[in-house]
């Protein structure tokens, strides 16, 4: 069956990748369906995932690196907020909105979340940087995954369900057949 373009969106991303739109019922072209040139595309916007022991006493940075695909040469923007996973805020992290801003030809940038270091054992926890509002530039992926690794000892129920595990085991194996 010969697929359907449905949007300007769709017509663009099958002009990139050479399709030809000519199937029934398509959308036409618009003036702001052109497709620049390579080397005037804008760029996307990545985020890296931080894994980072959780530290003790005082805050740990995540230093989560925000990055263009390639240079633009106008500015590029990104708004940054993180969303609470396992790890809360502000118990586990600060929550602190940020508006990231690329000058013409800078590629990478820098989004410190501030992890808070205690002393109790908690297991591993994790937040998301989530990527919104982008401006010169689209934003690819998922959020940038920050893993607080504990280092306080094992959290409650850690070794609970080790032994629950080994005794569901040693139960499988005694009721097995002979
Ligand atoms: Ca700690
Ligand atoms: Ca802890």
């Amino acid at each position: 069956m010969r697929p359907t373009i449905r949007s300007a969106t769709s017509l663009a991303l099958a002009a990139l990748v050479g399709v030809t739109a000519t199937a029934a019922g398509a959308a036409s072209a618009r003036p702001d369906d052109v497709i620049p040139v390579p080397g005037a595309t804008p760029p996307t916007i990545h985020i890296s995932q931080e894994t980072h022991a959780e530290g003790t006493g005082g805050p740990t940075g995540f230093h989560f690196t925000v990055s263009l695909s390639h240079p633009s040469d106008q500015p590029v923007s990104v708004d940054l907020v993180t969303t609470p996973g396992s790890a809360t805020s502000p118990s586990d992290h600060q929550s602190v909105p940020a508006t990231v801003v690329f000058a013409p030809g800078q590629t990478t940038a820098d989004y410190v979340v501030s992890v808070v270091g205690d002393a109790v054992p908690e297991g591993d926890e994790e937040f998301v940087v989530e990527m919104s509002n982008a401006q010169g530039g689209t934003i690819v992926g998922g959020g940038g995954l920050g893993t607080i690794l504990d280092d306080d000892g094992r959290g409650p129920g850690g070794f609970t369900t080790s032994w629950a595990s080994v005794r569901h085991l040693v139960q499988l194996v005694l009721s097995l057949p002979a």
